[in-house]
């Protein structure tokens, strides 16, 4: 029987190794829950880095640690320390994903990155070529695996491809920087299909594909020689039942049961009956617009100052990618800017904002989603941007404002949201304002339609359109069907 191979850079599980023992434990990220639907039992496998580099598996736990991967469907490929570092802090993330988020200053173009970037993602292609079987359909994803279609496709031509994006796509004026931007755009090639958020990220690869590679393109296909290789959006959604689910026990928790954090948001509300809290998610990265949004609120307080001692900011801030110098500037920036905002303006009875450098479980995600009047969310680019999608399906009551940057990819499905323009700080404290001001009636209308909307395409309805898609290619390609 025909299995799906699932390929990303990290498997859908964490390994423990404990005095010995190994476990997986399922990871509760997007990717591994909008895959549920297509990575079932017995009917697929999913290729990736396990988190442990060669180094730090000892010899003898190998093959316990492939059975206990192989009871959740998934295989390791082994990288070495110095690969993860070429491959993965090199150049996916000092190369492609500042490139691609428009950061090209930030952007380091190091041959010997690329060389390890091409070596991994052999690696990576060499291990769906030896667990695949000729009617397998092979579903790439995001931007560290660019040339691992092509690269199947060389050695099993007749082989199913999609490949999935999970960032913007940038338009060509910023992709043709890269010095090695025809192999990245052949590489991808290799599929036959090839899926990105937004129509606009699919614009401006089709505008690459035209003016770098010089291939014909019509509508949303490319021709080429053998074959016809299709582009399309995809928005991801969430696992709406599950959010919208936890919310709604979690709110009938009896306070003994409650979280601390809990607890302590409640206290807060209980003593200032008026006052707001503004949430912010993001893993720390550059790209989330976490220093800009730190400092557009401090021009908000001081426009509207009637508001001081009555807003709250919570921002949950994700370690990510520490060992990028980028990523650990940043870090610093965002502490010293916190408690300079803080030391400023703090009274003995308030604090403007409450920051958290860590992961929450995601019980404490919940918390914080159902306690909080408005998400503000202000990326400067995002490929999709999950967060904004997951605190309106927690609004059980409908209540609560959502503010959301224009440059998010959510954006677009997001029309009901109050959209800024993260650089705008005369227009974000103005949203802000208007955001504390909205009635009750008509936060209610506008959630409605969204948590509609967000029901219907929800993740697992992503995931089966971009297979459907995926197959019924497939069934056009002429070298499939004469076989
Ligand atoms: C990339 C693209 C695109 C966050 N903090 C905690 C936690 N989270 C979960 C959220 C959400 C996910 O992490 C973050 O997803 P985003 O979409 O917001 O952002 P990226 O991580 O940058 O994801 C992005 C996405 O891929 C999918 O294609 O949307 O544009 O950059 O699900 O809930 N979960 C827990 N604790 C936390 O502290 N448990």
């Amino acid at each position: 029987m025909a299995k799906t191979i699932i390929i990303s850079n990290r498997l859908p599980v964490q390994l423990q190794i404990d005095n010995g023992s190994i476990s997986a434990i399922p990871s509760v990220g997007g990717l591994a829950t909008g895959m549920k639907s297509v990575h079932s039992e017995g009917e697929s496998l999913w290729i990736g880095w396990s988190g442990l580099t060669e180094e730090e598996i000892p010899e003898d736990l190998e093959d316990d640690i492939d059975a206990a991967l192989a009871e959740h469907g998934s295989s390791k490929v082994k990288l070495t320390a110095e690969e993860v570092d070429g491959f993965y802090y090199g150049f996916s993330n000092r190369t492609i994903w500042p490139l691609f988020h428009y950061f090209l200053e930030y952007s380091e173009f190091e041959l010997a990155s690329w060389e390890t970037y091409k070596a991994v993602n052999q690696k990576f292609a060499d291990a769906i070529l030896e667990k695949a079987d000729k009617d397998d359909i092979i579903w790439v994803h995001d931007y560290q695996l660019m040339l691992v279609p092509r690269m199947v496709r060389e050695k099993r031509p007749e082989t199913s491809i999609g490949f999935f994006l999970h960032i913007p796509f940038p338009s060509f004026e910023i992709f043709r920087t890269l010095p090695w931007r025809a192999e990245v755009l052949s590489g991808l090639l290799g599929s036959d299909l090839i899926g990105f958020h937004t129509y606009d990220y699919e614009r401006h690869f089709l505008s690459s594909i035209r003016r770098i590679l010089g291939l014909e393109v019509s509508f949303n296909d490319i021709y080429l020689d053998d074959r016809i290789v299709k582009v399309d959006s995809f928005p991801m959604g969430i696992d709406y039942a599950k959010f919208s689910e936890a919310a709604k026990t979690h709110q009938s928790l009896p306070k003994k049961e409650q979280s601390e954090l809990q607890r302590r948001l409640n206290k807060h509300k209980e003593s200032t009956p008026d006052a707001k809290f503004l949430l912010s998610i993001d893993r720390l990265d550059y790209s989330k617009g976490i220093a800009k949004r730190l400092n557009a609120y401090e021009y908000f307080l001081n426009k509207y100052p009637q508001y001081k001692e009555k807003v709250r900011l919570i921002i949950l801030a994700v370690p990510s990618r520490s060992n990028v110098p980028q990523y650990q500037l940043l870090k610093k920036e965002i502490d010293e800017l916190v408690g300079r905002i803080n030391g400023e303006l703090a009274t003995v009875s308030w604090t403007p904002i409450w920051y958290f450098y860590r992961s929450m479980p995601f019980e404490n995600l919940i918390d914080l989603y159902t306690s909080c009047d408005i998400a503000w969310l202000t990326p400067i680019r995002d490929g999709m941007n999950l967060v904004a999608k997951e605190y309106i399906a927690t609004r059980t009551d409908k209540t609560g404002v959502l503010i959301l940057s224009e440059m998010a990819g959510s954006a677009n499905e997001m029309n009901e949201a109050l959209l800024i323009n993260p650089n705008n700080f005369e227009q974000i404290a103005d949203t802000i304002h208007r955001a504390i001001q909205m009635p009750p009636k008509e936060q209610k209308s506008r959630n409605d339609v969204l948590q509609k909307r967000l029901e219907r395409y929800n993740v697992e309805k992503w995931a089966n359109d971009f297979m459907r898609s995926l197959t019924d290619q497939r069934d056009k390609d002429p070298a499939y069907v004469t076989r």
